[in-house]
């Protein structure tokens, strides 16, 4: 699926529309500035990196709510015009590293992922399902939304038409839930989706819980791998700058091995990395938060310990 030389393509996405606070839209801003692309060249890539996404804005004031859905012409416009750009990265066999930025993008990369390869695989890793329709919501905010848009469920809205229900529930498993609402468990359980919580991580052990995420959704292990990465999977001690952290998360070696075991399975053709927020914490948890991100894309693109 990759072109040699092998090439990863930065998607920087400073957007916060999809959740409150913000600062979000910090994050990619702060994981290229800590060293990020030259990171990925020692490591061997071809680093393409242009500058940070530019959105179109939307007033306030000219995005009233749809519904409970909170500014949702400017999510729709912006998780569009990211899934042109990873989709046309992906159809150049250049890896996207889609730097959020607040979750609702992950519409518009696994869009795109899904327009070059349809059978493409998804492996959530969050401590949120963030499959929320507009009806189960409590919060309105389309960043605990954006996996139901991907399988079309709940109602259409027209402003997102254009997101296809490319996805398929037995395209998708979770990694590391722990804060799931009472309305996404029964979604997760109506429509068989394979969820790996922190009670399954504590039982089995990582190593296990992989291979049995990829055996769920990648039995032949030939099929492309999307990992969305959602920086509040990590425990909170590990990764603190982040809008909604939940205590009883990952370990640092645990989301790293996650990371690790997906690139060795040559199967990884996107990456999203979301919710660092630099503006949450102190600046010593800043720091740790940007630096954690940034090594687990090391490790999600290759780098090994020994
Ligand atoms: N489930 C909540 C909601 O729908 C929280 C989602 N927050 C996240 N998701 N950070 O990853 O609003
Ligand atoms: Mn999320
Ligand atoms: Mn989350
Ligand atoms: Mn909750």
């Amino acid at each position: 699926w990759l072109s040699e030389p092998k090439t990863a393509a930065i998607v920087g996405c400073p957007f916060s529309g999809g959740q409150p606070k913000p600062g979000v839209d910090q994050g990619p801003i702060n994981l290229v500035e800590a060293g990020l692309i030259s990171q990925l060249s020692e490591l061997g890539w071809q680093v393409k990196f242009d500058g940070h996404h530019q959105f179109e804005e939307i007033k306030a004031s000219d995005d009233p709510p749809i519904g409970v859905l909170k500014n949702p012409r400017l999510v729709s416009r912006v998780t569009q015009s990211v899934a042109e750009v990873v989709s046309s990265h992906v159809k150049r066999g250049e890896l996207p590293v889609t730097l959020g930025g607040d979750h609702s993008l992950a519409m518009g990369t696994i869009s795109g992922t899904l327009s070059q390869y349809p059978d493409a695989c998804v492996i959530w890793v969050d401590a949120h399902a963030d499959i929320n329709t507009p009806e189960t919501t409590d919060s309105g905010n389309i960043h605990g939304m954006p996996v139901s848009f991907l399988l079309g469920l709940g109602s259409k809205i027209p402003e997102f038409s254009w997101v296809k229900p490319l996805l398929k529930p037995g395209q998708l498993v979770y990694i590391g839930l722990r804060d799931v609402d009472a309305g996404e468990k029964r979604i997760l359980r109506e429509n068989g989706i394979k969820s790996f919580s922190m009670h399954e991580v504590d039982k089995y052990g990582i190593g296990k819980v992989v291979e049995m995420a990829l055996d769920h959704v990648n039995p032949q292990r030939d099929r492309p791998i999307h990992l969305s990465f959602d920086v509040d999977a990590l425990d909170p001690s590990v990764a603190p700058s982040t809008g909604t952290p939940v205590r009883g998360g990952l370990t640092f070696r645990e989301g790293h091995y996650i990371c690790e075991a997906i690139y060795e399975t040559g199967l990884l053709i996107a990456l999203d990395l979301m919710e660092v927020n630099p503006s949450l914490a102190d600046d010593v948890s800043v720091q740790q938060t940007v630096a954690v991100g940034c090594s687990l894309v090391r490790s999600a693109l290759g780098e090994v310990l020994l």
